[in-house]
């Protein structure tokens, strides 16, 4: 080979050294318990947004159960969008937490940045938790909580505090009740259709009522049952109650979609129910859906439960990737909405 040519190998290939040298140090945006460093000045590469790698979500969802499951599925898959600089992918565990827990451990098999967990019930996360935090991946948590004495195991909470909605739950019987000219004092007979057993909105729920309603002597929870959250259970359950009971005053609804069940089953009895009628119905969540049965005199009170955790989420995210602390629990704020208002203030609600 001439002295030329060999000159012009050793510049070639000194020259293809330096740009693999220049490749490698592209910052991948690893995993890990700290923010990652895809915006690190060092990498002149990600100093221009364009180029950054999109943040990779995984997203654990409950189910598709009820119209508030899928607000809070809509508000996660707008926020994570990828024009917004996300990649997102979200399971469908059809409420069985044990499909939950394999969900997570392939998001850690995937090397996601971030976990987001919406549990389906409060027990059994501690393994697969323990798991996310030795592969460095933070674990977000929304909507209900889970039971854990090692608050390690996440990074922070957002969601509902489900035992001041059943607290709210008897303001909103006590208000109803006066609305309807009930006098104070009369025996009441009341069922309870529950959510999903051992979820933290069940239990809360259920519990903050039952605490809350031994203030008043003439009221009587004749019975409660699980309705899972959904429409075809809830009215099922209420279907028994109707059978088993026959001077049923007041319905606890512990999500909207029970309370339509609810409403189908008390007018194919024959009975009423609402602001007129002889059943006064309380719900939980205020969907738009509820809204229009409020409209339509079927149901008497709502106790909204706010489902829109997409920016509430990003938030979160967004501060840990620029290496802020977060607060480890954070609760949304949430109001209680009555029939006569509904038809007014329809119209501005965002789920
Ligand atoms: C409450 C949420 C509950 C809703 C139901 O935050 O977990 O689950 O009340 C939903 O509608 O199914």
């Amino acid at each position: 080979m001439s002295v030329l040519k060999r000159i012009f190998a050793v510049v070639l290939i000194l020259s293809m050294c330096s740009a693999f040298a220049a490749c490698g140090s592209t910052d991948e945006a690893t995993p890990s318990s700290e923010p990652s460093k895809s915006s690190d000045a060092a990498s002149p590469s990600n100093s221009d947004n364009k180029d950054k790698k999109p943040i990779y979500v995984g997203f654990v969802q409950v189910g598709a159960e009820s119209d508030w499951r899928m607000a809070n599925t809509k508000s996660m898959q707008q926020t994570f969008s990828e024009a917004n600089g996300y990649k997102f992918e979200m399971v469908d565990c059809q409420q069985k937490t044990d499909k939950q827990i394999t969900a997570i451990r392939d998001f850690i098999q995937k090397g996601v940045d971030y976990i987001v967990l919406a549990p389906n019930t409060e027990a059994g996360w501690e393994t697969v938790l323990g798991e996310a935090k030795d592969a460095g991946i933070p674990v977000i948590i929304v909507d209900r909580m889970i039971k854990t004495s090692d608050e390690s195991l996440f990074t922070a909470w957002v969601g509902s505090n489900f035992k001041k909605e059943g607290e709210d739950a008897v303001t909103a019987l006590e208000n109803a009740l006066k609305e309807k000219g009930v006098a104070a004092d009369k025996p009441l007979n009341i069922v309870t259709l529950q959510g999903t057993m051992g979820s933290s909105a069940q239990i809360g729920r259920t519990d903050g009522f039952a605490e809350k309603m031994k203030a008043h002597s003439n009221w009587k929870l004749l019975d409660k049952q699980s309705g899972d959250f959904t429409q075809e259970k809830g009215q099922e359950v209420m279907e028994s109650f109707l059978k088993s009971y026959k001077d049923i005053n007041v319905v606890i609804a512990e999500n909207d979609n029970m309370a339509f069940g609810a409403v189908k089953a008390i007018k194919a009895a024959g009975k009423t129910c609402g602001p007129k009628g002889d059943i006064t119905i309380i719900s939980f969540d205020a969907v738009n859906a509820a809204f229009k049965a409020m409209i339509a005199g079927d149901i008497d009170v709502d106790v909204e439960c706010n489902p829109l955790h997409g920016p509430r989420v990003e938030e979160i995210i967004k501060a840990l990737e620029s290496g802020q602390k977060v607060d480890k629990i954070a609760y949304v704020k949430e109001g209680t909405f009555y029939a006569k208002d509904a038809a007014s203030t329809i119209s501005s609600r965002a789920y």
